[in-house]
């Protein structure tokens, strides 16, 4: 018996080290391929999830950030890697091209370029800041003050019918524009109505508000502006026009 026992002991350590090395293995194998086919990730927050409250409460930045952006990456990455041609493509490539694209790599590289700007764009209320001089300038000249272009942006944002975004940009020609789009759509797209580099922009689809808002877009749309990040918003301006 003891024999038996020791014989068996003997077996189960080389047994054992080998199924440890295999799990090993099984466990780094599809990382590894995961991690290949991975072409898109979620970025991390700039910010805590708390940190725009009263404007966005913490519950609803977790949910959107880590649910419906996450759904956005995954979706693309899983698109991706079924359509060998668009393999290598740049998320601003895939944009650029929308409409020329299926339905769902227009739907969720729109949504995941959408909220990786978004969030880049805000900040906590007391970092919101103001405009730089020349951003101020040309608000002004294009819609005669800073209220009544708060006013025309939150016009466009309540319009928009059933979800998608509202805009500002930098036009083919320089100038300051309004513009709004459906669903995840943006202005860099073959597809949108007006064109233009994106330097501001709110999300109004309801899962950006409706937890704390219910429908009151347009409560929700003025809250916003607390947590308007003018210096980043400035920055792009500054990269907006000396590009075009
Ligand atoms: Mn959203």
């Amino acid at each position: 018996m003891r024999r038996l026992k020791q014989a068996v002991a003997v077996c189960v350590l080389p047994i054992a080290a080998l199924s440890i090395a295999h799990a090993s293995m099984q466990a780094s194998a599809p990382e590894a391929a995961a991690a290949a086919k991975a072409t898109f990730s979620l970025p991390a927050l700039p910010y805590a999830a708390n940190a725009l409250a009263p404007a966005i409460d913490a519950q609803t930045m977790t949910l959107h950030h880590g649910k419906h952006h996450q759904a956005y990456v995954d979706t693309l990455n899983k698109a991706v890697a079924a359509d060998k041609a668009l393999a290598g493509q740049t998320l601003e490539q895939l944009v650029s091209k929308a409409g020329t694209l299926p339905a769902t790599v227009r739907n969720n590289a729109g949504g995941h370029w959408n909220h990786t700007f978004f969030w880049k764009t805000m900040a906590p209320p007391a970092q919101s800041g103001s405009p730089s001089p020349e951003l101020s300038k040309a608000i002004n000249s294009s819609f005669g003050s800073m209220d009544k272009f708060k006013q025309s942006f939150k016009e466009a944002g309540t319009k928009r019918f059933g979800s998608g975004w509202v805009w500002l940009i930098v036009d083919k020609s320089g100038k300051l524009a309004i513009t709004s789009t459906p669903n995840q759509d943006n202005p860099l797209m073959d597809v949108a109505d007006e064109k233009g580099m994106p330097i501001l922009g709110n999300d109004v689809w309801e899962h950006a508000y409706y937890l704390k808002y219910q429908n009151r877009r347009a409560d929700y749309l003025d809250g916003w502006w607390k947590v308007v990040n003018w210096a980043e918003i400035s920055r792009r301006y500054t990269d907006a026009t000396a590009r075009k």
